[in-house]
């Protein structure tokens, strides 16, 4: 079982209540696309991907973006409790969607990116710290039912 120390919950929620997913969800999944253009291929009914600003401006890619971040927001809220929470979108992601589970812990380091541009003053090194243990267990609990 992985252990939240109180600051840890702290720096987690205090960064956490600032972010706007519909933005930074947006931004981190167009720049996935975009840094690691072969993880265009889970997205090829999206529509237009061929450049940086098609990719950034595409509604689907807005849209995706946000359905994440805000599905990210539900480990936020059951950090004592991730294998179950996201037991069903394990199963989903690898039976349905064959997605490379590599591909959580790119978008989790992707995702802190975004946070520590947002937030600079916020994002200390021990918060850096805390949302890199924070991604990892979400790649990991979303890995989980993997076979
Ligand atoms: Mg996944 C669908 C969450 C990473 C590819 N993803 C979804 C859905 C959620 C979700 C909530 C909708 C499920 C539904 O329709 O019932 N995804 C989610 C999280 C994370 C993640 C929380 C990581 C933090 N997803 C992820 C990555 C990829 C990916 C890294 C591929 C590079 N997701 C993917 C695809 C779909 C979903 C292809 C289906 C999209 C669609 O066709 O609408």
């Amino acid at each position: 079982m992985v252990h939240w120390t109180a600051e840890e919950k702290q720096l987690i929620t205090s960064i956490w209540s600032k972010v706007n997913v519909e933005e930074c969800g947006a931004e981190a999944l167009a720049r996935l696309l975009i840094v690691y253009p072969w993880t265009q291929r889970f997205f090829e009914s999206f529509g237009n991907l061929s450049s940086p600003t098609a990719i950034t401006g595409n509604p689907k890619v807005r849209a995706h973006g946000k359905k994440v971040l805000t599905s990210f927001g539900e480990a936020v809220k059951n950090l004592e409790n991730l294998k179950t929470t996201y037991s069903k979108l394990s199963e989903l992601h690898c039976e349905k969607l064959h997605v490379d589970p590599e591909n959580f812990r790119l978008l989790g380091n992707i995702l802190i990116i975004v946070l520590a541009a947002h937030f600079t003053k916020d994002f200390t090194p021990s918060c850096q710290a805390t949302w890199q243990k924070l991604v990892g267990v979400v790649a990991h609990a979303l890995a989980h039912k993997y076979r």
